[in-house]
């Protein structure tokens, strides 16, 4: 919160600029909750109290649509015009830049070549180079289980980049620990840490915070509208939750995987077919969640449903996150989880960082002293969802 006020304050008066919106509602079921998330994202919740940072457009909507849930507004005015700096606002530097994150996979794949490899997966909107790790100890590559950890996906939760690429750093440095060794020797395990490195580099371009949540799509001419990411996969894509307008923070695209992101992913999924468990980052408000998140709906096979539930609540004993099915946060069409699960038949956990809850821009620019913390906590998580990937049913067997 103080770096964000600080980066803030660091406006020049000529600059352009644009308003951010920090809402707050009051909606205390899932039906109220869905009712917002079918017009604009949430972004926390505590009990009764929803919060959610919007631009201007979507403030429009809430006014016009749900003006009986809404209970406060602060608005915040964010750069537009900010220079090229790429590094965070002051006291935050520790968080990964796009480049530190690229410096540090090359340091980890030149100490440890063993076990690492740096992987190159699609390039972005803007055309940066999307990378991954790769933990394996390279001998019988696709016949092993996999499983895949992604960050990112949202520009503004830079939390949800430094966590994995953290995590994977200490399971390489515990290399010689009898668990994680056997982990390496029997498993893939593949990292993309930031996927939407145009936005994070843009969220925080000339060392301001901007709240920014999409990718950076542009037509060409005008500043970008950016697609969300999260809204852009193909199970149940264009349903409730997901808007058709490209002004809006959950601009679904197009198309189902209209963005090179999504299809970075999907086609690294597609050439790893052994990957049988996959993890996203995002943040915030502390919580696991699984699929469905489309529909309230519970999974077909009670078997399956079983087997969800008792992995979040074993990973909840590490992180005390809550676990719910997607959908009982808000309805919403089109992510990671529901894709993966639907069409692959993946295991597939939305993690939503630390902090659980904190009003105005503090939830996504936690400080740096919120990473360590942030890191311990969904260590013990990872490592419990690699040992699953052999036979995710075994927690039921
Ligand atoms: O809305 C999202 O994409 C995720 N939350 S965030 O605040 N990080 O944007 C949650 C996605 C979980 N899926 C559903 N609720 N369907
Ligand atoms: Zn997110």
């Amino acid at each position: 919160m103080k770096n964000l006020i600080l980066g803030l304050a660091l406006l020049s008066s000529s600059a352009m600029a644009r308003n951010m919106n920090l809402v707050e509602f009051t909606a205390s079921t899932p039906q109220e909750r869905s009712l917002i998330g079918n017009l604009i994202h949430l972004d926390g919740m505590n009990g009764d109290t929803v919060f959610s940072a919007v631009n201007d457009h979507d403030l429009e909507l809430i006014k016009t649509h749900l003006p009986f849930l809404l209970s406060n507004i602060t608005t915040i005015e964010t750069e537009d015009n900010p220079g090229q700096e790429e590094e965070y606002p002051q006291g935050d530097e520790k968080f990964y830049t796009y480049e530190e994150m690229k410096a540090k996979f090359e340091e980890l794949q030149k100490n440890y070549p063993q076990i690492v490899r740096m992987i190159s997966f699609g390039r972005s909107f803007e055309g940066r180079e999307l990378y991954g790790l790769h933990i394996t100890n390279h001998s019988n590559k696709k016949s092993k289980p996999g499983i895949l950890i992604t960050g990112s996906h949202h520009a503004r939760e830079h939390l949800s980049t430094d966590v994995p690429v953290r995590v994977a750093e200490k399971i390489i440095l515990n290399s010689n620990q009898d668990k994680i060794k056997n982990l390496i020797e029997t498993r893939e395990i593949y990292f993309l840490p930031m996927l939407n490195p145009d936005g994070a580099m843009w969220d925080i371009r000339g060392r301001n915070y901007k709240i920014w949540r999409k990718n950076m799509r542009s037509s060409g001419t005008s500043a970008p509208y950016g697609v969300d990411l999260n809204r852009n996969y193909s199970q149940g894509w264009g349903g409730p939750g997901s808007s058709d307008r490209p002004a809006s923070d959950i601009y679904r695209g197009p198309n189902p995987f209209s963005e090179p992101e999504t299809k970075a992913v999907k086609k690294f999924i597609e050439e790893n077919d052994n990957i049988s468990v996959l993890l996203s980052f995002h943040s915030f408000s502390e919580l696991i969640l699984y699929p469905w998140g489309n529909t309230t709906a519970p999974l077909p096979s009670e078997r399956d449903q079983r087997a969800y539930e008792i992995m979040a609540e074993e990973m909840a004993k590490w992180n005390n996150y809550q676990p719910m099915q997607a959908s009982e946060l808000y309805v919403a069409s089109g992510d990671t989880c529901d894709w993966a699960w639907a069409d692959h038949g993946i295991f597939c956990f939305t993690f939503e960082l630390s902090p659980k809850y904190q009003w105005g821009p503090g939830g996504f620019y936690p400080g740096a002293d919120a990473i360590d913390p942030a890191v311990d906590d969904n260590y013990n998580p990872v490592v419990y969802l690699i040992d699953l990937a052999d036979n995710p049913y075994k927690v039921i067997e």
